[in-house]
């Protein structure tokens, strides 16, 4: 007879795979434009990253991904508000260093969904060791335009101590461009998170699926 494998703290790490974590603030062409492309493209992951002040607005884009979403291979992630994840039915949660608990939003969305936690340094990638998620975000890995008040920047050679100490996967984030995925040790992350390298792009579309495509080879991961 097999144990059956104890629930809890990481049991979805494995459902986020390899490759390019599109995050949308205020796309130019569109929240639901960009996430069909994301879809389209193959993508692990799309987070709504809405910072407006319109709740119903909020909702309202939140369903219309994850209706996009649904039954796709792209896991839709909502930032910032595990209500509202939960009232759409979303795949999971991101949360940073001043929002709500980990431990309480772990309570609030149960286990089979999954929690992210932004970390800004290697003190705050070793405190969430203990932290019940399922990924952490760590950067700016560079300086970003996408961020009202970002954090110190880390260097992208801070990365590859980050993926030593971490016990959960890491999605590098700010900054990143297709240029400089080369300056990045790719085997310490997982996902690399993106806003407006390819929110700017002439073709987003295009530029997702070069991300996504590049970071899937340099990294010899399986899509
Ligand atoms: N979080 P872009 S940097 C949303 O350091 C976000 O945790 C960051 O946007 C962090 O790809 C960032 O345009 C902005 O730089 C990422």
């Amino acid at each position: 007879m097999h144990a059956e494998r104890s629930p809890g703290p990481g049991r979805n790490r494995d459902r986020l795979r390899p490759g390019l974590y599109l995050v949308l603030t205020e796309p130019r062409d569109g929240y639901e434009i960009l996430a069909e492309l994301a879809v389209r493209a193959g993508l692990p992951a799309v987070q709504l990253r809405y910072k407006g002040d319109d709740q119903r607005h909020h909702v309202a884009l939140a369903r219309e991904l994850r209706t996009i979403t649904r039954g796709s291979s792209t896991l839709f992630i909502v930032n910032d508000r595990p209500d509202i994840a939960l009232m759409v039915e979303a795949d999971g949660v991101h949360i940073g260093q001043e929002d709500l608990p980990a431990e309480a939003v772990r309570r609030l969305i149960g286990d089979n969904m999954l929690l992210g936690l932004s970390t800004h340094s290697l003190e705050q990638v070793s405190a969430a060791r203990s932290e019940p998620v399922d990924y952490i975000g760590f950067g700016p890995i560079y300086p970003t335009t996408s961020k009202a008040k970002p954090d110190p920047v880390i260097g992208p050679d801070l990365l590859s101590e980050a993926g030593r100490i971490s016990a959960h996967p890491i999605v590098a984030i700010g900054g990143l461009t297709l240029k400089r995925l080369a300056h990045l040790d790719l085997q310490a992350c997982r996902n690399i998170a993106i806003i407006s390298e390819v929110a700017q792009a002439e073709n987003p579309g295009e530029k997702m699926s070069a991300l996504h495509t590049r970071f899937i080879e340099w990294r010899g991961s399986r899509i």
